[in-house]
């Protein structure tokens, strides 16, 4: 089986390229930029072999996994081009559902991974540049559909280990769809009050105790809610504070966490 855009995708002009194997999506999309190329463009393989996470960190993609990029110009500034990855979340819990994941099954977790049950199975990392016309945004993200890794800080888990029998291709023929619908409703920006509505309902640990980590600093309390920026709300000992950006651990991966 080969990779094809869905219906709702090529309806809505995208177009896409896919790779055997590619070092990573992310980079490749990012040095067609200064080439011209200004978005609506997906490029997917099943076997990346440099995946990037955020703050450089690894992310392994074994044969058989899905990783994609799509390109899109935006006339959202940075921090409204921050609040695309909850766009992100949401195309791959849609997706993921379409191709056998139960209701409920899949929970977002800030602030931009997809958990089944307490376990990592997606990621994304959103890289964006400065072009002529405004600003490109590489909206990059990584499924584990065959394998996952064993020894990450955070659990990770497969649809292949939850049961789930599917392919890359299928997965992504949905996954543009869903985007291609998500994307519009974000309207560059203009309708995050939505995507923040929809992305909480679907949220991992609200309401519970949890551990944010960035760098050295440790921010221990309640994930409240997620703001207009798309910020994390978490309240503590009577206050309250926001943060822009760390890595959030619940329950029993608190400690494991802080290991
Ligand atoms: C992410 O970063 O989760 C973003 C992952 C984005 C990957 C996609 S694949 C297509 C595109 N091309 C790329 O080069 N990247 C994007 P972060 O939140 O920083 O999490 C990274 C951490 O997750 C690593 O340090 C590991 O601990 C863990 N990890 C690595 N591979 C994993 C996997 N396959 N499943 C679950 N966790 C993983």
């Amino acid at each position: 089986m080969s990779f094809a855009l869905g219906p709702r995708a090529r309806s809505a002009q995208y177009r896409l390229v896919s790779f055997d194997t590619l070092n990573s999506t992310n980079a490749e999309a990012l040095t067609r930029l200064p080439t011209g190329e200004c978005g609506q463009l997906w490029l997917a393989t099943v076997h990346q072999t440099a995946g990037h996470g955020r703050r450089q960190r690894t992310w392994i993609s074994p044969s058989g996994n899905l990783a994609c990029s799509v390109i899109e110009t935006l006339t959202a500034d940075h921090t409204k081009a921050a609040t695309l990855g909850f766009v992100a979340g949401l195309a791959l819990e849609a997706a993921l559902r379409q191709v056998g994941g139960d209701a409920g099954l899949f929970r977002l977790k800030w602030p931009n991974d997809v958990l089944a049950g307490n376990a990592k199975l997606a990621g994304v990392l959103i890289e964006a540049k400065t072009i002529p016309d405004g600003l490109a945004a590489v909206v990059g993200m990584g499924v584990n559909v065959v394998a996952a890794p064993e020894d990450t800080p955070y659990p990770a888990t497969s649809l292949k280990t939850l049961g789930i029998v599917t392919d890359a291709e299928t997965l992504f023929s949905a996954l543009a769809d869903a985007w291609a619908e998500w994307f519009a409703v974000w309207d560059h920006g203009l309708g995050f009050e939505t995507i923040r509505t929809h992305w909480l309902a679907r949220a991992a640990g609200l309401g519970a105790p949890i551990e944010v980590r960035l760098g050295e600093r440790v921010i221990g309390g309640v994930f409240e809610t997620i703001d207009e920026a798309g910020r994390l709300v978490v309240s503590y000992g009577g206050g309250v504070t926001t943060v822009t950006a760390g890595d959030v651990y619940f329950g029993a991966a608190m400690s494991a966490g802080a290991a």
